[in-house]
């Protein structure tokens, strides 16, 4: 059987999963979440993910969530000699370390970018703080076509979609050209990353319109 993700297809970290499940050739069955008819509070999807997020995952019975672990966890159970997550523990180490950074990189894109685009107040420090992240992975990248190694692992995947977030959401990413380069060069050779990371203007703005109407209703409910 194959395993479920339930998933919205604009969400960094579900495209990551996608990605991954493509490179290792692992059938997944997408169950899409419309989060701005409030189904990620549905009392069924909250019983399956308590935490109330996207992606998470069915494995005939075993139910996970956190994209990271997800991306771990289908290299470990059907890919295990894939360079994917690679054996050798110094790789992984590294893959695992770049992994951890892009949650904090995700933590403030979510913050900043998609807060304002949900029409709610950014905190000056915290688009401070974002562009400071964004500098320092710039640097880090330096001139690495690979975050780690010679070969593509899940960072590259986990960094590229939320990066193609970013990127969605209109940032100009030219004062980053490490950054910049090591995505773009990504975006070219990697033969899904269009089909999977880019959606059409018009759906991300009626996307990004229902999620707005969904924020400040929940807001007045809120404030009743
Ligand atoms: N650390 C989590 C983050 C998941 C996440 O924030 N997903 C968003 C969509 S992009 C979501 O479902 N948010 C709803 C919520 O947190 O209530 C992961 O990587 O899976």
């Amino acid at each position: 059987m194959p395993i479920d993700i339930y998933m919205f297809k604009v969400s960094p970290p579900c495209r990551a999963v996608l990605m991954t499940a493509l490179e290792i050739n692992v059938k997944l069955n997408e169950k899409l979440i419309d989060p701005s008819k409030g189904e990620l509070l549905s009392p069924d999807f909250v019983k399956l993910n308590p935490t109330h997020a996207v992606p998470a995952i069915d494995d005939n019975g075993f139910v996970m969530w956190e994209s990271r672990a997800i991306m771990q966890f289908l290299c470990n159970k059907y890919a295990p000699d894939s360079t994917l997550y690679p054996k050798d523990a110094k790789l992984r180490a590294q893959v695992d370390m770049w992994l951890n950074m892009d949650i904090s990189l995700y933590i403030k894109i979510r913050q900043t970018l998609v807060t304002g685009y949900y029409g709610m107040p950014v905190k000056p420090e915290d688009e401070k703080q974002l562009w400071a992240n964004i500098k320092l992975i710039d640097q880090l990248i330096g001139n690495r076509q690979y975050l780690v190694g010679d070969r593509l692992t899940i960072a590259d995947l986990s960094l590229l979609a939320t990066s193609a977030g970013t990127t969605l959401l209109d940032q100009d990413l030219t004062e980053y050209p490490h950054f910049k380069q090591w995505s773009d060069g990504l975006a070219q050779s990697l033969p899904y990353y269009q089909e999977i990371n880019i959606v059409a203007p018009e759906v991300r703005q009626q996307f990004i319109n229902n999620m707005k109407a969904y924020m400040s209703k929940m807001k007045e409910m809120m404030n009743k």
